[in-house]
């Protein structure tokens, strides 16, 4: 662990009361200069301190930076958020994370930044977020599944995005629209892209990612974006704490992940339709060149949309692009 995190442990046990340089050295073995200097560094990275002679610092103020120890800091979670990694740019955390998965990284580890040269959407579509308003998040899971259950996987990441969102933040009613949208006021606030590599019956690894308008302000928005997309800021009026809301999301996405390893599919379904914008409404489906018409009757136990015909046929669909006709 580094000096500095180890420093911010001591700080956050003891955040009601100042802390003397003197102790802080003597904890961690480090010569009263060094503690100094450690001090210099954290304030640089925008932690502020109350500092009086004779008595110490008392830390005032974290950076709203995704600093994985300030995440880490209360979190309870079995699995989701067991390592955090985060970066000031990379070109996708998504890309990041799948690379770390390729080389062994463990279940759980969660990669996170500030920014994104190029973030992705489905099908070679593109992700846009301004520099470190928003939440760029990537997740990977090693679930002891085959590999049609990736829809699923979709569906429990936006209930558990959905569920945050609705519980914590906002009494605004939060729709998911399937597979990946997160929608409220009819605008698009989050997208979820999951990405795999898989053999033939068996899900080697899953990359979670989500993009989350947290303080995106509606300048920020390309013109493109500024009719369909919102963010939190924009609906809430006011900034959001990027760390206490990612570590939440780390939360709910753990306990929603416990449900799918104890299988508890149909519940997950409940929970989803309470979610649901579309459901028994008529629907169109576009996959590639093809488009099917009908009424959406739900979702199966793998997540699939299910869409009636009028002619009574009943499509289950794993993917593609939903809007309500
Ligand atoms: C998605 O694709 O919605 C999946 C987005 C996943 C983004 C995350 S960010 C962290 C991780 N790393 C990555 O590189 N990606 C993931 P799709 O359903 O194809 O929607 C893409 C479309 O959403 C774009 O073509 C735009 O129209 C719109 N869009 C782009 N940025 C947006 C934003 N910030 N808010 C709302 N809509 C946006």
């Amino acid at each position: 662990m580094s000096i500095n995190k180890k420093i911010m442990e001591l700080f956050h046990a003891n955040e009601d009361r100042f802390v003397s340089g003197e102790e802080i050295a003597r904890s961690l073995a480090l010569s009263r200069t060094a503690v100094w200097n450690h001090i210099e560094q954290l304030k640089k990275s925008g932690y502020q301190f109350d500092a009086i002679p004779n008595r110490g610092y008392k830390l005032v103020h974290i950076p709203d930076k995704l600093f994985p120890n300030e995440i880490a800091h209360g979190l309870t979670t079995n699995i989701v958020g067991k390592k955090i990694i985060s970066y000031n740019s990379v070109p996708s955390t998504n890309d990041i994370a799948y690379e770390l998965a390729l080389n062994g990284a463990e279940e759980g580890t969660v990669v996170l930044a500030e920014y994104q040269t190029g973030g992705k959407g489905r099908l070679g579509r593109k992700w846009h977020a301004p520099t470190g308003k928003d939440i760029l998040f990537s997740l990977v899971l090693r679930p002891s599944l085959e590999p049609y259950y990736i829809t699923l996987l979709t569906v429990m990441s936006a209930i558990a995005v959905g569920e945050c969102l609705q519980k914590e933040l906002t009494t605004v009613p939060v729709a998911i629209k399937w597979p990946n949208d997160i929608c409220i006021n009819g605008k698009k606030i989050c997208g979820i892209l999951l990405e795999q590599k898989a053999e033939i019956d068996k899900i080697d690894f899953v990359i979670i990612g989500i993009g989350l308008n947290v303080n995106t302000e509606k300048e920020d928005f390309s013109q493109e974006l500024t009719e369909s997309a919102i963010s939190l800021k924009i609906i809430q009026n006011k900034t959001i704490e990027r760390i206490d809301l990612t570590r939440k999301l780390i939360s709910y996405l753990d306990e929603k992940y416990q449900m799918i390893k104890e299988e508890r599919f149909a519940e997950l379904r409940e929970e989803w339709l309470s979610f649901s914008n579309t459901h028994e409404k008529r629907i169109i489906i576009k996959q590639g060149k093809g488009i099917l018409e009908g009424d959406a009757i739900g979702i199966d136990e793998k997540g699939a949309l299910l869409l009636r015909e009028d002619n009574g046929i009943i499509h289950t669909v794993l993917s593609g692009d939903l809007q309500l006709i």
